[in-house]
């Protein structure tokens, strides 16, 4: 069998992010997680990261890390909003889960982060599926981490399309545009998955959920609790008929890059100080701006294989 690839994870864990890790814990050597302010309390994010690591039945072989619990300009109208309708109160569809055995790691995410990359340069590669605070302020703490990381991917952004927190912006970079602005343009070899690809691609309709409980795992047991609350709330403010999985979309690419069937290098940028459009994800399709292309853009995924890669991780979690 082929080493895994390592890779780290900077998540805000509510609702989609658990399978998401779940899947990165399928198909990677995951080094570790670092926990970002984002979708719900703070603590709770850092809970449901060690119980989805239970889940997976890695107690204790993963370490999660406590990183920035705001974002870098967190104040006054920019206070950094949580989303419980979204996801639940718990951020777990409101399932209540019993307390983990693992314990958070002592030290911050964005130390374990710059140590484990001079570690390993060149093979930890990195799964954002949060506001960027963190791994922003790893960059700005040590930059000679940048050409030691091989590929940054981030589930955030559109690609000129509808955003899901305001009609302009997508949660992760809304939460914290000065960060996404900073890795986006650090140099890092990146990939963008935005949230429009999430709703073309991403979506479990009540059939989809069908198959899923069909496996009968724990995992599919896992996958349903954690989804209650999100599949009311997509039909009736995003008026989408089913569950949305962002975030699980980016670790199925990372972890098999040919079920994106189409991408392409641009020009991004985020808008920091829109009335507006703050968080807004411009993508330069044609390119008008003539500025440096430095992001992969994902513009076209093959569901079917992505619905397979989910099967296959909730099958296996037993
Ligand atoms: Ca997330």
């Amino acid at each position: 069998m082929m080493e895994k690839k390592r890779v780290i994870i900077d998540t805000d864990t509510a609702g989609d992010d658990t399978i998401s890790i779940l899947t990165a814990l399928h198909y990677f050597q995951v080094e570790g997680i670092m926990i970002t302010g984002g979708n719900v309390q703070f603590d709770q994010q850092v809970e449901n990261a060690l119980y989805t690591i239970q889940v997976a039945g890695k107690s204790g072989q993963v370490p999660v890390y406590k990183g920035y619990e705001r974002p870098l300009m967190g104040l006054g109208e920019k206070q950094h909003r949580t989303v419980e309708d979204v996801h639940g109160k718990d951020g777990m569809g409101d399932s209540f889960f019993e307390k983990a055995i693992q314990r958070p790691s002592e030290g911050h995410a964005v130390d374990f982060l710059i140590e484990t990359v001079h570690k390993y340069p060149g093979e930890i590669h990195l799964l954002a599926i949060a506001p960027l605070t963190n791994i922003a302020m790893a960059i700005k703490k040590d930059p000679t981490i940048i050409p030691k990381i091989p590929h940054l991917y981030i589930m955030g952004g559109t690609n000129n399309a509808l955003g899901n927190i305001t009609p302009s912006a997508e949660y992760n970079f809304y939460v914290d545009p000065e960060a996404a602005k900073i890795v986006l343009h650090s140099g890092i070899p990146m990939t963008m998955v935005g949230w429009e690809m999430c709703t073309e691609y991403s979506i479990m309709d009540d059939n989809d959920h069908e198959d899923i409980d069909l496996l009968a795992t724990k995992g599919a047991q896992f996958f349903k609790d954690v989804n209650k609350v999100v599949m009311k709330f997509n039909k009736s403010v995003h008026k989408l008929n089913g569950t949305t999985h962002p975030d699980t979309l980016l670790a199925a690419i990372a972890a098999n890059e040919n079920i994106m069937t189409r991408s392409n290098v641009y020009h991004v940028d985020v808008e920091t100080v829109g009335e507006l459009t703050r968080g807004y994800s411009l993508v330069d399709i044609n390119n008008r701006l003539d500025r440096k292309k430095n992001v992969r853009v994902c513009e076209e995924i093959d569901r079917k294989a992505f619905k397979e890669m989910l099967l296959d991780v909730l099958r296996s979690i037993k």
